[in-house]
């Protein structure tokens, strides 16, 4: 019996300066999410949305960083919320809310995993490593950040909670990557985290490296998580987002991804972020996040022989 799936929606918009990515969880669910998951057999449960409490504004030396404190305390219900869906056996797809959540829900899993000696990976599909630490951050904008955060690799005491288990950066795969800053490009070299960008799709597609990642979550008898941030798409596909950078997977490449990710069954819990319903056209992003998310769980144009 497959798990129940949870859905948590979170509202977050502060680690971006465009407004309206606290109507995603909503947007999903006028978009018939929970309803498509149930037409495919799956048991689904909705906790409705998270919220943080008013925080106190933190300043840091960087004056461009905005909503430290906030950051702080979606992390914190974040990393709590994720480590209980998954102590209590259900598979958690997190709605988000801008990239800055993934400090949260991955921090959360992570610690989930190593309570159960498991090895964690995390399948990044981004335009954007997200790689920044606070000092390196230019715009200032926190959903830069996240995945230097969950992986240890830069410091973001005391604003962030200590870590209590990182993500390896060779446990971390990200694919899609077309706008990298500067500091991030040395970062992610440093660091060894597995960085697949456009270039790399155009020359081998995704279906090469895709099955060598799995390949490893496979060995090491490990869990994935799946991190989709919608402007891993392409903005003519999928217009709704506020960091739109053309050049950008298409249709059927997701929806390749998706389908492998189904037949590894390798995926344990998943965020999907960056949606901007204000940005979008008749819906149009929204419907195509929950077809992705349909090929995720199983949907195939045929049958096909196992
Ligand atoms: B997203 C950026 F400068 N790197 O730091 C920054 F290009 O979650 C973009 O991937 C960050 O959408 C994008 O602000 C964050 C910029
Ligand atoms: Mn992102
Ligand atoms: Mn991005
Ligand atoms: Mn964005």
């Amino acid at each position: 019996m497959a798990k129940p799936i949870l859905l948590y929606g979170a509202p977050v918009q502060e680690g971006s300066r465009v407004r309206g990515c606290l109507m995603g969880p909503d947007a999903y669910r006028t978009a018939n999410l929970a309803q498509m998951l149930e037409t495919l057999g799956y048991e689904v449960e909705d906790h409705g949305n998270l919220s943080i409490e008013e925080q106190k504004p933190l300043s840091h030396p960087n004056t461009q960083l905005h909503h430290l404190a906030e950051y702080g305390a979606w992390t914190r219900v974040l990393c709590e919320a994720a480590h209980t869906a998954l102590a209590i056996g259900g598979l958690p797809i997190f709605l988000g809310g801008d990239h800055s959540m993934a400090a949260g829900t991955i921090s959360g899993i992570a610690q989930q995993a190593a309570d159960a000696r498991q090895e964690q990976f995390v399948l990044w599909l981004d335009a954007h490593p997200d790689f920044h630490s606070l000092e390196s951050s230019e715009t200032g904008n926190l959903h830069g950040t996240p995945t230097a955060y969950f992986t240890g690799h830069a410091s973001f005491t005391p604003y962030l909670p200590a870590l209590k288990a990182p993500i390896k950066p060779g446990n971390l795969c990200m694919m899609g990557l077309r706008s990298v800053d500067p500091a991030e490009r040395t970062a992610l070299a440093e660091a060894g985290v597995v960085a697949h960008d456009m270039r790399s799709i155009d020359e081998h597609g995704i279906i090469a490296p895709l099955r060598t990642f799995l390949d490893r979550v496979k060995e090491a008898n490990g869990r994935l998580h799946l991190s989709f941030d919608v402007d891993f798409l392409d903005p003519g596909i999928a217009p709704a987002v506020g960091t739109t950078v053309p050049g950008g997977a298409t249709f059927r490449e997701a929806h390749l991804i998706m389908e492998m990710l189904h037949d590894s069954n390798l995926v344990t819990s998943i965020d999907l972020v960056e949606l901007n319903p204000f940005l979008d056209e008749r819906g149009k992003t929204a419907r195509l996040m929950v077809d992705l998310v349909g090929s995720l769980f199983g949907k195939r144009i045929l049958d096909r022989p196992t």
